[in-house]
């Protein structure tokens, strides 16, 4: 790394890749990291310990006892005392913490989803204040993810600011969703129960505690607010995107910054990925076709070697993905056009149903897989010729950039980390590397999809397109290196605010 001294970076995250995943998050709290390292600092990363977790797979050891948390006067136990494990990689790949609590973490066969949440992401900000405040290793800076974490820069703020150590510590909070703040819809939340995030933390028996808005509490006590695309940095200054917080980032806009997401290319890549039938490179696409005849077998559709045009969807059903667009057109669409249509995702059973009714329609052009299979996306990126992403609001995305890195070419919506990592195909110029639209409307994806059907049919134009796609570089080194000045930035303003 070129002269800037090795910094210590502590990430604090409800869920990290390989040992706890549920989204995005989950993904980036493994890859930034890993890519922090490569340039030369010691970034860790500290989850709770879920039961999921295997001690004896990952050959967890104690790294600390007895870390004390008060969970308030009204609670008759008052103090829980957990420890934190400890997990090295062998090969030099870093350190990853975990903070056990049997109570709140280990009897839980979920991350999310329980009526105690706010209390299990206060232990996990008081936990790991204290671990810092006893261990060894003491970091240069705490990177706290989403509405989970943001109790930790409010605390430093409040209950530890006299602290000699945390409170010269600056904190990051990096925003990867606006639209989970707590408990409760951000959209339908009463005025009775706004949490204004002044308030100090109330003790875990009290029953305003599942009101507390963690999103709001980092934003405003964070030295740095970043998230995760430049575009969604600038969204959610305004009131479509800003989920009920763009005034207050308004306020902080001045430490408000975007990073978008890398995507890990040594695992997600197409030479070597052990999921594909075939591997294959930018110079040999055609062995694609073999990939997309497995895939096609996989999901019971006739193989159509290039002939009929595949398009796949992979992710959480939900309406952010726009589902709501996506079934008020694809139907109509497929009674006009002939083409494959593949999904595999998890979420909401009224869009499943939607989708299995679409399948007993038209049996031998839908494909469907409702639980999570971590090698299907693959196939997908893989096999498709092209991947749909029609995003009411896209914090970053992942799913284009891994679908591009196999020629799998990306219809998007143009918001958020998608605008900002997907080229609209402009014919005249031979430019882009997938296709983008503008109004969040049946319409327009509709136009966006014929524009990509049709281009499929000139092969030599499609190939160049796919080629375009696959050699864009979307590696974590250059997002990780903007992470680094965030972090230079955050020690400044701690600093001066001192
Ligand atoms: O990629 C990881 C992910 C993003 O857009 C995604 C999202 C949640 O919605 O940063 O977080």
């Amino acid at each position: 790394m070129p002269n800037s001294p090795k910094l210590k970076i502590l990430f604090v995250a409800s869920e990290a890749a390989p040992f706890v995943k549920v989204g995005g998050l989950g993904e980036v709290m493994h890859a930034l990291p890993k890519a922090l390292r490569e340039l030369g600092h010691d970034a860790r990363v500290l989850t709770p310990k879920y039961a999921t977790i295997d001690t004896e797979k990952y050959h967890l050891e104690t790294e600390l006892n007895n870390i004390e948390v008060e969970s308030g006067d009204r609670d008759p136990h008052g103090i829980l005392a957990s420890n934190v494990l400890r997990y090295i990689n062998p090969d030099g790949g870093g350190v990853n913490y975990f903070l056990e609590n049997m109570e709140y973490y280990e009897k839980r066969a979920n991350v999310y989803g329980y009526s105690d949440d706010t209390i299990r992401w206060i232990i996990l900000a008081k936990g790991a204040l204290e671990f810092i405040k006893k261990s060894e290793w003491k970091p240069d800076v705490i990177v706290a993810s989403d509405w989970q974490t943001g109790f930790i820069p409010n605390l430093v703020h409040t209950d530890y600011k006299d602290d000699p150590v945390l409170s010269k510590i600056p904190i990051v909070f990096s925003i990867h969703n606006l639209r989970y703040q707590g408990m409760f819809d951000p959209k339908h939340i009463s005025e009775m129960d706004y949490d204004a995030g002044q308030a100090r933390i109330s003790d875990f028996f009290d029953p305003r505690t599942n009101k507390l808005n963690g999103m709001r509490r980092g934003i405003m006590y964070a030295d740095v607010i970043n998230t995760v695309s430049p575009t969604y940095a600038r969204e959610i200054l305004t009131e479509e995107f800003g989920e009920g917080q763009d005034k207050l980032l308004n306020e902080r806009k001045s430490r408000l910054f975007g990073v978008l997401n890398g995507i890990d290319t040594e695992s997600l890549n197409p030479e070597t990925d052990k999921d594909l039938a075939v591997n294959y490179s930018v110079k040999s696409l055609s062995k694609r076709f073999e990939n997309q005849a497995a895939l096609q077998k996989q999901f019971g559709l006739p193989t159509t070697s290039g002939d009929v045009f595949v398009v796949g969807m992979v992710g959480r059903m939900d309406e952010q993905k726009g589902f709501d667009i996506l079934t008020q057109m694809l139907s109509s669409l497929m009674e006009n056009i002939n083409f494959q249509f593949i999904i595999v995702g998890e979420g909401n059973p009224g869009y499943r149903t939607y989708f299995e009714e679409l399948k007993l329609k038209y049996p031998d052009r839908v494909g469907t897989h409702f639980s999570f299979d971590p090698r299907l996306p693959r196939m997908i990126f893989g096999g498709a010729d092209a991947v749909l992403i029609p995003s009411r609001f896209e914090p970053s995305g992942l799913v284009q950039m891994e679908a591009m890195r196999y020629g799998c070419i990306p219809i998007v919506r143009k918001v958020g980390g998608l605008a900002d990592s997907v080229e609209d195909f402009t014919p005249e110029k031979e430019e882009g590397t997938g296709f983008v639209f503008d109004k969040y409307d049946p319409f327009s994806l509709t136009i966006a999809i014929i524009r990509a059907s049709e281009l499929y049919r000139q092969k030599k134009e499609w190939e160049k397109l796919m080629k375009r796609a696959m050699t864009k570089d979307f590696s974590w080194e250059k997002s990780a290196q903007e992470y680094v000045k965030l972090f230079e930035m955050a020690l400044r303003f701690h600093k001066e605010s001192q």
